[in-house]
């Protein structure tokens, strides 16, 4: 009987195996790790209540761009990593290196690429399980993927400076070019190189346009993956219902009251009274850190002329409540660009009519540039931060 053994590189023989398909699903592996990057550091400083440099109100629309461009180069990069891990495994595989010094530097980048390999496969598998609103783990979804982010660039930054020879030369030269395969990788096979690439460009392409509806509406009917069609309500998705946020009874109770508090002065507003002061209507998108996101316009009274009902200076913070009595979405801070913003609105309807309860009736925050998680519905109470 033969003994099972483990396979050798030398086993793969086909030429698909190659640095030159390698360093170019890699490029834009790359492109795509570094674009979700910058725009999750970016949602991620939006989320912070603490923001030294204020996070800017303008454009309106920012917010929703980074965030969907987040989420696309998310989800391009899962073919293109399953075709990177493809075409690379057989190296994981290779014998160790002879010699102290050799055989430590191959253990080190062996190690280097274990935690690329395990940081980007939690990346994406987190980032898409979010995207379609499942969560089968304990930790903050935010606080992990974001610090497993700095793991993933990390070593990513000291993968591309130890090959950066090996992508060069890949790089510069034809496709074809077997000049970096290894000597044994000398079987054609079904595919070319060039077609190899073709269809993993293809992949990448189809994976963004099943899921980009969720953001770009002339996309939604290609969707077939969105987890949001973009639709409900007014036009615009829903996330948490009043039901799921436990508020039905006091969202729907007439004897609601809006209470608005800087210091000592207090004012409380019926839904009448609300309706009564000067109305606003301003566009202006939901954007959800899930990747889905809508435009609305919505009607309602100016945050500014609330804080003026009770005297407040500009500049000030100001602390959000909802009717909830639990979840993280509970109270969130407003910053004070945005309480001075004239586009912020405590809104009262949504496309010209009332709010629907799953959009926050009675009232709800909607400011421009804010992550949708910050758009609190429900609203209780505005207290104006010393
Ligand atoms: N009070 C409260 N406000 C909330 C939430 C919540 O769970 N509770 N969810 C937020 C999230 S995650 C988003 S994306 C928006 C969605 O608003 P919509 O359901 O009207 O589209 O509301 C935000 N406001
Ligand atoms: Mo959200």
């Amino acid at each position: 009987m033969r003994r099972p053994r483990v396979p050798a590189p030398e086993d793969f023989g086909s030429r698909l195996h190659s640095a030159a398909v390698a360093a170019r699903v890699g490029l834009w592996l790359g492109i795509c790790f570094g674009v979700a990057f910058l725009t999750g550091l970016l949602s991620h400083y939006a989320q912070n209540p603490s923001q030294p440099v204020p996070f800017p109100t303008s454009p309106a629309w920012g917010y929703r761009l980074t965030q969907g461009l987040h989420v696309v180069a998310g989800t391009a990069a899962v073919p293109l990593l399953l075709v990177k891990l493809w075409t690379v495994y057989p190296r994981f595989l290779r014998r160790p290196a002879r010699g102290v010094r050799r055989l430590v530097l191959d253990v080190l980048e062996r190690l280097s690429i274990g935690v690329l390999v395990a940081a980007a496969v939690f990346q994406l598998a987190t980032g898409l399980a979010n995207s379609s609103q499942w969560y089968p783990w304990a930790f903050s979804f935010r606080a992990t993927h974001y610090a497993v982010a700095w793991v993933a660039v990390g070593a990513l930054a000291l993968h591309v400076a130890v090959k950066l020879p090996v992508i060069r030369t890949a790089l510069t030269r034809d496709v074809e070019d077997p000049a970096l395969d290894p000597p044994t990788a000398t079987r054609g096979g079904a595919l070319s190189r060039r077609g190899l690439l073709r269809a993993t460009w293809a992949a990448a392409g189809v994976a963004v346009l099943a899921t980009a509806g969720s953001t770009l509406p002339v996309l939604r009917r290609v969707s077939v993956l969105g987890v949001r069609s973009g639709d409900g309500p007014q036009g615009v998705p829903i996330n948490t219902s009043a039901e799921a946020a436990g508020v039905l009874d006091r969202a729907a109770d007439p004897g609601w009251r809006l209470t608005v508090t800087s210091g000592e002065r207090v004012v409380e507003l019926s839904l009448d009274d609300l309706r009564a002061l000067p109305q606003r209507t301003e566009s202006l998108p939901i954007a959800c850190v899930e990747g889905w996101s809508a435009g609305g316009e919505w009607t309602g009274v100016r945050l500014r002329d609330l804080l003026d009902l009770v005297d407040a200076p500009a500049g000030r913070d100001v602390r959000v409540a909802s009717l909830q009595e639990s979840g993280p979405f509970r109270i969130t801070l407003l910053q004070d660009g945005f309480a001075d913003d004239d586009r912020t609105l405590v809104a009262l309807a949504l496309a010209g009519e009332p709010l629907v309860l799953d959009h926050g009736f009675p009232a709800r925050l909607i400011a421009p540039n804010r992550p949708g998680v910050l758009q609190t519905k429900w609203l209780a109470r505005l207290e104006v931060l010393a």
